[in-house]
């Protein structure tokens, strides 16, 4: 698996990990120093300071594997990842299925740090390796009359003991409106800290929309359909009034049963406060406009 990260990406395009477990050691020395103010102990908190390796992959929400934070991390190496492909069809003039190999080589995959905010009100930042979903529409041909973007995880009952409980109605689904998903900040990660990505992060291909809740960016794609109608997503056939199609990160929009002014950064320290959710979770000046008159809580 390690040669397609050499064949996609130059020395330029990866923060090995190391550089960045060295640039922490320079914030917590500079703190030391007095030279910067770092809030919750040694971590910078509310900025985009990456979370770690062994936080962003057994800390994880793939219920396939068990609703457990630590169960994908137990069980989601049973997931057969190779050979992959995503189907992608519906309005498009090149429906077909597309190997993973073959969609690696037609892209240039760039890291991207980003904050993540679960619904649950925890959040961390990621580096993801990726590249822009518009990229692969663009390959197939988007169609004038599509609307939306439909998507589906891999469902393998054998490979994944959560399926066997309806704790949703499998396979997980969700959807995109067509403008959110060609917008420049809507990537596929294929990669964390410049590693492919581990099974329990949604290996070898997921979603990531960083101004979305986080069940929002679907693991394990193998299916994207583009449609003129808008799709159902796992978590809103769950629980409408919980969680609506757009589930842009609103800190005035409370869950019905708790509060999203604020959110738990994970890592931060027992004794770290709790930090202010940011509308579009920071991303505000480049998504909003996609919402303009908008009512974002009905349309929540
Ligand atoms: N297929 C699938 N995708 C999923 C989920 C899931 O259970 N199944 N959980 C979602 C939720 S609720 C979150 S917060 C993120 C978690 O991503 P992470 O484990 O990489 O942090 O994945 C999202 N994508
Ligand atoms: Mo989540």
């Amino acid at each position: 698996m390690a040669f397609r990260w050499k064949n996609d990406l130059t020395r330029a395009d990866v923060t090995p990990e190391a550089v960045w477990l060295n640039r922490r050691q320079i914030l917590g020395g500079a703190a030391g120093l007095g030279l910067g103010a770092i809030a919750g102990g040694a971590r910078a908190s509310g900025d985009l300071e990456p979370n770690d390796w062994e936080e962003i992959t057994t800390f994880n929400n793939f219920y396939e594997f068990g609703t457990g934070k630590n169960d994908p991390a137990q069980n989601a190496h049973m997931m057969t990842t190779s050979p992959w492909s995503i189907t992608i069809d519906g309005m498009v003039d090149r429906p077909g299925e597309y190997g993973f190999e073959q969609i690696m080589e037609a892209m240039s995959v760039e890291e991207r740090i980003y904050r993540f905010r679960c619904v649950e009100a925890w959040s961390m930042v990621i580096p993801w390796n990726g590249f822009e979903l518009a990229d692969l529409l663009e390959i197939a041909g988007v169609q004038g009359g599509a609307k939306y973007v439909a998507f589906e995880t891999l469902l393998r009952p054998d490979e994944m003991p959560g399926v066997s409980r309806p704790v949703i109605e499998w396979p997980y689904v969700e959807g995109l409106r067509l403008d959110e998903a060609m917008h420049p900040l809507t990537i596929m990660a294929t990669g964390i800290y410049g590693k492919p990505i581990p099974n329990q992060n949604g290996a070898p291909i997921r979603l990531v929309v960083p101004w979305k809740y986080g069940y929002k960016s679907i693991k394990s794609i193998v299916r994207i359909t583009l449609t003129d109608s808008e799709p159902p997503t796992a978590w809103n056939k769950y629980a409408p009034n919980e969680y609506g199609f757009y589930s842009n990160v609103n800190p005035n929009r409370p869950h019905p049963r708790w509060s999203q002014a604020t959110e738990k950064r994970i890592g931060a320290g027992l004794l770290a406060r709790r930090q202010p959710t940011l509308m579009f979770n920071g991303y505000e000046d480049q998504v909003a406009s996609m919402y303009e008159g908008m009512d974002l809580i009905k349309y929540h």
